[in-house]
């Protein structure tokens, strides 16, 4: 199992990205940064859903062509991946040429399995969703109906090619009753079952009543439905149709980290084709909750979407990246203020973190030259904070593995709460006068206790983790989840750098 394939969503370019983009985005490197220093292979790939009705729609209202539009929208995802500084192995358009081929390929391997037939669609349809929808899935309102969220459906009837979806009920549940951790939290899929089991119907894809979109092969008029286009994205980034050999076992570790409002597609509608075209499925679909701003649903029109540039440029890329990733257990769903950032900031990073920290690094830069004064190799075989530090990984392993990520900070940082008790306990800077021999041994060990929390925290605050890493001085070579033992304990006469503030503190 050493090769992972991590993906987010490919968001839509009819608007520019906010905090839900940026939140899916983080999570992913999160994984990503975490199996690599496992010493995994990680493929991890985003990009831009640039078809469909919605997207023609919002290029007709700034007046420019659906090419330029794209074009640009397309821009500031790719520069929101640069301010996120995520490792991202590979941004993909589906306007760009590899995709067309890969989902035009991927067609017509429906088409050969029989799978596509030609019907009329008569029906509901969300343009914001791009999604077709029964009625039994709306709510009335009024003299017309709307989805679940509150957004708006039209009634349209065009002749359609339409996927055998109604085949495939019974292998779907079949296959979820086989493989438990296929869709995650549980609950999600619980609900996934529940939707498959009221029934599936044949689903409509292609279009006839515009133009933006990939053309449906030996047809005058018709384009592919937006969500198979969209969701081939996943295959077309490892190289379909000609996936090698080495990008096969990257898909059977594949996980696709999505928002909850998109299971559906990628619990129902994924599987099932790929079923229908026999191409093996990928390991997990985890479904993360939603972010409302202070208590409020995010939307254009309220006029209150985050904007994770701002975020990022006043409190900090690591400090909006820890808050998202530990206020909410990933899953749920989450409210974003101000007060509760800031409030983050200052306690866990600040004062928790930060404070320790740079505290111990200024005493032994004051007082002893920047040089750790003991050998510890005796010692940390059995030091009770270094040998929970070593400890504290093997839990994170487990709470990964259940996608528990707010959870691992919390460790982490009850860890960091003992820490600091053991510095004030244990006053270096007066033992320093009466023994300056204790003084040493505590301080050497509070600095391999940092090594420790430097090391575990990459994958979820990665730029203060370099920091950390780098006042300590420890090579790059030494950074991984493997340099987690007594082995490469900081030793004697090893020399530190000068300490640098990890944190600043903000005001409410
Ligand atoms: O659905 N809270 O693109 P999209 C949390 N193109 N996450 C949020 C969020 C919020 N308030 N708002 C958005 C599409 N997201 C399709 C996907 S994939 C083959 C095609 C995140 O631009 C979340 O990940 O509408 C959600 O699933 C995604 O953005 C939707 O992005």
């Amino acid at each position: 199992m050493n090769n992972f394939y991590i993906t987010t969503p490919i968001f839509y370019v009819n608007d520019l990205p906010h905090i839900g983009h940026a939140y899916t985005t983080l999570i992913c490197d999160t994984f990503a940064k975490y199996f690599s220093l496992n010493g995994a292979n990680v493929l991890f790939t985003t990009g831009t859903d640039e078809h469909g009705l919605k997207v023609e729609k919002a290029a007709k209202k700034s007046e420019k062509s659906p090419i330029n539009f794209v074009n640009e929208v397309s821009e500031n995802f790719k520069k929101l991946t640069l301010k996120l500084d995520v490792s991202n192995t590979d941004f993909i358009r589906t306007t760009e040429e590899r995709h067309k081929k890969s989902a035009t390929f991927f067609w017509e391997k429906l088409c050969s399995n029989n799978q596509i037939y030609m019907s009329t669609y008569e029906g509901w349809y969300s343009v914001k969703d791009e999604s077709f929808y029964q009625e039994k899935e709306l709510k009335k309102d009024g003299e017309t109906y709307k989805t679940e969220d509150g957004s708006a459906v039209e009634w349209i009837k065009e002749e359609s090619f339409f996927f055998k979806l109604s085949e495939w009920q019974d292998n779907l549940l079949e296959f979820y009753n086989k493989n438990p951790e296929f869709i995650k939290p549980k609950s999600r899929m619980n609900e996934v079952k529940s939707f498959v089991e009221s029934g599936l119907k044949d689903l409509s894809v292609s279009r006839t009543s515009f133009k933006w979109g990939i053309k449906i092969p030996n047809s005058s008029n018709h384009i592919m439905y937006v969500w198979i286009d969209a969701l081939t994205n996943y295959l077309t980034s490892i190289g379909y149709p000609n996936i090698k050999e080495k990008e096969s076992e990257y898909w059977k570790n594949c996980i696709h980290i999505i928002g909850k409002d998109i299971l559906k597609f990628h619990a129902v509608y994924w599987p099932a084709m790929l079923m229908a075209i026999k191409h093996p499925l990928p390991k997990t679909i985890f479904a993360h909750g939603w972010w409302t701003n202070e208590g409020k649903k995010i939307s254009k029109s309220m006029g209150n979407t985050i904007d994770p540039n701002e975020m990022i440029d006043k409190y900090g890329l690591d400090q909006f990246r820890y808050f998202l990733l530990r206020e909410v257990p990933l899953g749920n769903d989450g409210d974003f203020s101000l007060n509760a950032l800031v409030a983050r900031i200052n306690s866990d990073l600040s004062n928790n973190l930060g404070n320790l920290i740079q505290r111990v690094i200024k005493f032994l830069n004051k007082n002893f030259n920047n040089e750790i004064p003991i050998s510890l190799k005796e010692e940390v075989k059995e030091n009770k904070h270094i040998t929970k530090g070593y400890e504290l990984k093997k839990s994170i392993d487990i709470k990964m593995n259940e996608f528990q990520v707010s959870k691992c900070l919390e460790d982490i940082f009850l860890y960091i709460d003992e820490l600091n008790k053991f510095m004030d306990d244990s006053e270096p800077w007066s033992t320093f006068k009466t023994k300056p021999e204790k003084a040493g041994k505590d301080l050497t060990i509070l600095v391999e206790c940092f090594r420790i929390i430097g090391i575990i925290l990459q994958p979820f605050i990665p730029k203060a983790a370099k920091e950390i890493l780098d006042m300590l001085n420890i090579e790059s070579s030494q950074r991984y989840f493997s340099n987690l033992s007594n082995e490469f304990s900081i030793d004697k006469n090893h020399i530190i750098n000068n300490p640098e503030q990890l944190f600043p503190r903000y005001e409410k």
